[in-house]
């Protein structure tokens, strides 16, 4: 393998991209005679009402809470690349959670994925289950514990594929074939790491694809914004109806920039997958290194399912660092290239660390039996050169364990 960007041929064994793909995000829901001004760039919309052409009688545009124009083209965009009838966004990933789980009420049982985001955790088990709605959290990789888990109060399954943070993959299809054979239960697959470049859930059976566009969606770290996507008609009048009820929406000019931002996701999505897999190949292959969880290798335990089911895999790699939390430390705080924050699936390499940061709400026993150690690392490997980002990893190995001695690479 070389740092240099020959070609991996890891990435030649993954399903071919969706059709249309790049064209679709280009132009579907951005056709300049829906503006006046005949405009190739969507206009931000800032106008929080419009003028109504008679009593009653409106010209498509009441209020920009239940619509604007310029979230409306951001939606049409991203409900063709899910291969979706339909898309709604929202202020964040976290309001999408809380408008879909506004589906249910008091005494419905919601089943989850038990390694998930730790805001979408501590949302489910802080406010959803406060309010009624009975939650258990389910390893759905097997499903033989889905099955068992499902009750006749059971109104919602939440996936999230791959897991955030230990790369777990569902098998999707397989999940929804379980969960739709037990009569109306709504099936979702959070997205977020896959983005539909690598991901269609809704192909795959799920009944919502939603996404912390945050993330890879927008791809610049200047937006924070949720999607859902969908085909099915009955579940969209009453996430519409949601939507504009509960309000959590997104700016014009989050919608704007989130908008452009999909213009280069095909491109930004093979570039995460290329860089990440040669980190992910590095870190296998380095003595300081405990165990690295990436879809995209063929030691991971689902990489035939995600060759299946995924046309590629994303920058995100979690992997464990040899030693203790002190290893850990330096490691994170020797980084030059890499910063230290929370977030994930923009254009510049981030590293966190879980147990301290994005996961912290998760119960340490939840933490303990998930694999959410002191010595566990999340990378979100970005767009900087391949050789650069593998000579800041090594580096920064180097000062989290002076007496390995490891040649450069
Ligand atoms: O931050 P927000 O847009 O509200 O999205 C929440 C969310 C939902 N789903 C997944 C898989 C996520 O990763 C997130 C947010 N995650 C981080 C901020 C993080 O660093 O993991």
């Amino acid at each position: 393998m070389s740092a240099g960007g020959e070609e991996n041929e890891l990435l030649s064994g993954f399903q071919p991209p969706f059709e249309h793909f790049s064209t679709q995000a280009l132009h579907e829901g951005q056709e300049p005679e829906q503006w006046n001004s005949m405009a190739i760039v969507p206009p931000i919309c800032m106008s929080s009402t419009f003028k109504q052409v008679g009593l009653g009688k409106h010209a498509g545009f009441e209020y920009s809470r239940s619509g604007n124009p310029s979230r409306n083209c951001l939606e049409k965009a991203v409900a063709a690349l899910d291969g979706a009838k339909y898309c709604l966004a929202f202020a964040s990933g976290l309001a999408t959670t809380m408008t879909i789980s506004h589906l249910l009420k008091p005494g419905d049982g919601i089943i989850c994925m038990n390694d998930v985001y730790g805001g979408t955790n501590r949302y489910f088990q802080k406010v959803a289950s406060e309010n009624g709605v009975e939650l258990c959290f389910v390893d759905c990789t097997s499903l033989k514990c889905l099955k068992e888990a499902i009750k006749p109060n059971t109104k919602l399954v939440w996936l999230e594929s791959p897991t955030n943070p230990m790369l777990n993959v569902a098998d999707i299809k397989a999940c929804a074939e379980v969960v739709h054979q037990h009569g109306d239960i709504i099936l979702v697959v959070d997205n977020t790491f896959m983005s539909p470049y690598f991901q269609r859930p809704l192909a795959l059976g799920a009944d919502i694809c939603m996404y912390s566009a945050s993330k890879y969606m927008n791809g610049h770290t200047d937006v924070i914004m949720g999607m859902a996507s969908l085909n099915r008609e009955d579940l969209y009048q009453k996430l519409k109806f949601l939507q504009n009820a509960i309000g959590a929406i997104p700016s014009p000019f989050d919608c704007f920039l989130c908008n452009r931002g999909l213009k280069t996701l095909s491109l930004r999505m093979k570039q995460h997958f290329k860089n990440a897999l040669a980190v992910a190949q590095f870190l296998e292959a380095d003595p300081r290194v405990e165990k690295v969880y990436f879809p995209g290798l063929p030691s991971h335990p689902q990489y035939q399912l995600t060759k299946q089911q995924c046309t590629g895999t994303s920058g995100m790699i979690s992997f464990l660092i040899k030693g203790n939390l002190d290893n850990a430390k330096k490691f994170l705080e020797n980084l030059k290239l890499f910063c230290l924050a929370e977030s994930l699936g923009g254009y510049e390499s981030l590293a966190e660390h879980p147990g301290i940061m994005t996961h912290t709400s998760v119960p340490l026993e939840e933490r303990k039996v998930l694999g959410i150690s002191d010595t566990l690392i999340r990378l979100s490997v970005g767009l900087e050169d391949i050789t650069d980002i593998i000579e800041d990893i090594h580096q920064a190995l180097k000062a989290a364990h002076p007496n390995v001695v490891v040649p450069a690479k």
